[in-house]
């Protein structure tokens, strides 16, 4: 039996290409007995349901991950102690802090990037087959970068990462650049691919933007979604576009969206630890249904969800590009 991905119909009288589930958020602050808030996480297809890796932070306000699974895609049971790593193709790094997971498929297994603690932020790298052992790998980058997403198939016969190099602290600037490794271990060929915008372009993404859910392939290109910055009188506020990316030279953006697809507007996403943050880090799509399934933390606190037609993301990011 195939698989159902998490679904809602769209709202009567909604005129959006993207709506929000009407059970968010999904995950609340306190889901395990030690978190602070629960936010910025990444699910996948597993076994008969899903599984995921969820940015915990503690009541201390250390960052750490943690494995989770679902038999729906909505209801999600999480580990109560964080994902342990072992040596995975070099000897154990360091890790200070670990945050803002991405978990990609990729021939054979699960690869898990994330905001790895090594002398500042970079992208940290691990592998796992069954969600309960887990590999480290080499870090991807020198500090600091921030936001690594693999994509789920190598292009030109190499592993394939996006990546935002950033500053040490809450960084204003930020462009998202591509780089190909031929063993997951040795990154290079760096390329720019999307900056942030001009001012008077489309402001809600012209401090920073970075990559955020996993690139997935449709008759355009692959398909992303990624947050964009403005940085207000009030401080940072992250909003959610589309880009769709060249399907064999992904450093070619095809379209990106001007107007953003969901901006913090309900409670939720307005109030929290961190105001104002809707920061995608995940999908679900069935692509013969064309449905997508967008998981996003929501102000810096809790995992919420929302649904769109792939269909009718591409044709608004299309009508609507940069
Ligand atoms: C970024 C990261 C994200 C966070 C965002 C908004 O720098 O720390 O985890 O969601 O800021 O606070």
């Amino acid at each position: 039996m195939k698989k159902e991905i998490p679904w809602q119909d769209k709202p009567k009288g909604c005129s959006d290409v993207i709506w929000r589930y009407s059970e968010n958020p999904i995950i609340s602050r306190d889901a395990i007995p030690t978190s602070n808030s629960i936010f910025n996480s990444a699910v996948v297809p597993y076994n008969d349901g899903f599984a995921g890796v969820f940015r915990c932070d503690n009541k201390a306000i250390q960052m750490n991950i943690f494995a989770g699974f679902s038999h729906n895609g909505i209801d999600w049971k999480i580990n109560e102690e964080p994902i342990v790593m072992e040596a995975g193709n070099t000897k154990m790094i360091a890790s200070d802090y670990k945050y803002d997971p991405r978990v990609t498929f990729i021939e054979d297994r699960y690869w898990i990037t994330w905001c790895n603690g090594y002398f500042g932020p970079t992208i940290g790298i691990a592998y796992t087959f069954d969600f309960k052992e887990f590999f480290q790998c080499e870090n991807a980058f020198l500090p600091f970068n921030r936001n690594g997403v693999l994509f789920p198939e190598k292009i030109n016969g190499k592993y394939a990462m996006l990546s935002r190099p950033s500053d040490n602290g809450h960084t204003p600037f930020g462009d998202i650049f591509i780089s190909y490794s031929p063993d997951m271990k040795y990154w290079g060929e760096h390329r720019n691919v999307m900056q942030a915008t001009p001012f008077e372009a489309s402001a809600w993404q012209c401090t920073k933007i970075g990559a955020g859910s996993v690139p997935f392939v449709t008759a355009e290109g692959w398909l992303m979604f990624y947050h964009g910055v403005i940085n207000t009188c009030n401080g940072f506020r992250y909003a959610m576009g589309a880009a769709i990316l060249d399907k064999n030279s992904p450093d070619q953006v095809k379209y990106r969206t001007k107007p953003y697809l969901l901006t913090p507007s309900v409670t939720y996403e307005q109030i929290g630890d961190v105001p104002n943050v809707i920061f995608p880090c995940a999908t679900l799509q069935d692509i013969e249904q064309d449905k997508v399934a967008i998981y996003y933390g929501a102000a810096d606190t809790v995992v919420a969800l929302a649904f769109g037609r792939i269909s009718e993301i591409i044709k608004f990011t299309k009508e609507n590009s940069l």
